[in-house]
């Protein structure tokens, strides 16, 4: 059931116009495509809406993906997954038996797969996904960028009556749907052009998903008969998402809404209302709490046990505020908005941050630390908040694809178990580093940085 809230408070409302009216001047026409941080899978069994976008491979970074799937995706191809036309046929017989057994029309069947093929460039994207990993404070000199920011004012101000309804209904803050708008597709510029039934064919027949790929297919053939879109228009990234906020055809299935009330789910089209009410009602049905900051940014105090710090350990305000966290806006204390947690994404001499619920709810939709912390301090940027007052080690590189392996492996080894040597630096490893540093009478901030690498190796 949708949340009753009420509208946005006058002094919001304020901040928001303000702040447009300073930007307008600047902002010309957005071209920054979408920075997508790295999958987390250790956190959660929750599927993110978005998969890679064909323009984040473009930007380097590693794109998010399901995480069912993430492991996968780095499978090599083998001799038994290679593509070819005859095989495709073969596989799409296969395919249109299981689709019809699954309830699709002979008639919506027949209409998208007219004239479908193996998508080369899909193939071509899928194996040659980047490795290059950024560090956080690259990532979001882009995703929270002078532009990105004031892209968005702009993007705000232009929608603010649709947005203002969407909150009103779904209880999702304008300025956040409008952050997520930004990391997805720029606001709308890049919302990908690949056929979506010959990308999700494609992948499917090309078997290394095999089961997560018809499994899409298969919405996507139920999208077509809802009569939401046509299979021509029914365009988005290589892998899947789609649209201004990058729904994979399930996610929308199960989250998408007709906001402007003509009958289609419309995500992909110019006016983006359906699209950002569809991701206002995703967060919504994922737990959003309306007035509920993501994350604050914050000082420790001299001596701050940080034991205590990491997103797997919440406490609430009064305790944070005990033992002297205090805000770095203003100096004041600790709001109390239920648990929460002091988040250090690198380490103890970068930006600390309180976060909250929402901040796992932002998860839902893409897992990465990056990606949260990024939507939600764009957010606040849009609305007029200042940048982190706290530096970035920016001294410090990004491990490497293999290096993070590594660091699993030999924390593993010396008895820090990671319980996963899967890549990925997430709550599990962090609390394993944290362990390792306190052994070793380092600050305990779970920082797994390369110096941290360097001293395991010498062991
Ligand atoms: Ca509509």
């Amino acid at each position: 059931m949708d949340k009753k809230v009420p509208g946005m408070s006058i002094s919001r409302l304020f901040l928001l116009v303000v702040g447009m009216v300073a930007f307008a001047t600047t902002v010309a026409a957005n071209t920054v495509i979408s920075p997508r941080p790295l999958p987390r899978p250790e956190l959660h069994g929750v599927a993110p809406v978005a998969a890679p976008s064909d323009l984040a491979v473009a930007v380097s970074l590693r794109p998010a993906m399901r995480v069912a799937t993430a492991a996968l995706m780095r499978a090599p191809v083998s001799a038994a997954n290679r593509v070819d036309a005859a095989g495709f046929q073969d596989w799409l017989r296969g395919f249109t038996v299981r689709a019809r057994d699954a309830g699709i029309g002979r008639a919506t069947i027949a209409r998208a797969f007219d004239g479908v093929s193996v998508n080369a460039r899909v193939v071509e994207r899928d194996r040659n996904q980047s490795e290059f990993t950024r560090t956080l404070w690259d990532y979001l000199d882009s995703a929270a960028s002078d532009t990105r920011v004031a892209s968005g004012r702009s993007a705000l101000r232009d929608h603010l009556e649709t947005l203002a309804a969407i909150e009103r209904r779904y209880g999702v803050e304008a300025e956040v749907i409008t952050a997520i708008w930004g990391l997805e597709s720029a606001y709308g510029a890049v919302r990908g052009s690949v056929p979506i039934i010959d990308a999700m064919a494609t992948l499917a027949y090309e078997g290394r998903r095999r089961a997560f790929f018809e499994a899409e297919l298969i919405a996507a053939l139920r999208i077509l008969e809802a009569g939401d879109i046509g299979p021509d228009e029914m365009q988005g990234s290589w892998a899947g998402a789609m649209g201004h906020t990058q729904f994979m055809p399930t996610s929308f299935l199960a989250h998408a809404v007709d906001f402007t009330g003509d009958g289609r789910r419309d995500i992909w089209g110019d006016d983006p209302a359906d699209a950002l009410a569809s991701t206002a009602r995703y967060l919504s049905q994922n737990g959003w709490t309306h007035g509920q900051p993501w994350g604050l940014e914050v000082t420790l105090p001299a001596g701050f046990d940080f034991t205590q710090s990491g997103e797997r350990i919440r406490h609430d305000a009064a305790y944070w505020n005990r033992m002297g966290v205090r805000l770095a806006d203003g100096g004041g204390p600790v709001p109390d908005h239920g648990p929460a947690s002091i988040l250090l994404p690198a380490g103890h001499t970068g930006v600390a941050l309180v976060i909250y619920d929402n901040f796992r709810v932002i998860e839902t939709y893409n897992p990465a630390d990056a990606y949260v912390i990024g939507v939600g301090h764009l957010a606040d940027r849009i609305v007029g908040g200042s940048t982190f007052r706290g530096g970035w080690p920016r001294d410090d590189r990004a491990l490497t694809h293999e290096e993070r392996f590594e660091l699993q492996r030999r924390l593993t080894a010396a008895g820090f178990s990671t319980e996963r040597i899967d890549g990925i630096i997430g709550p599990l490893t962090i609390r394993a580093v944290q362990d390792y540093q306190a052994a070793e009478g380092l600050v305990p901030d779970g920082y797994a940085s390369a110096a941290l690498l360097r001293r395991l190796r010498r062991g």
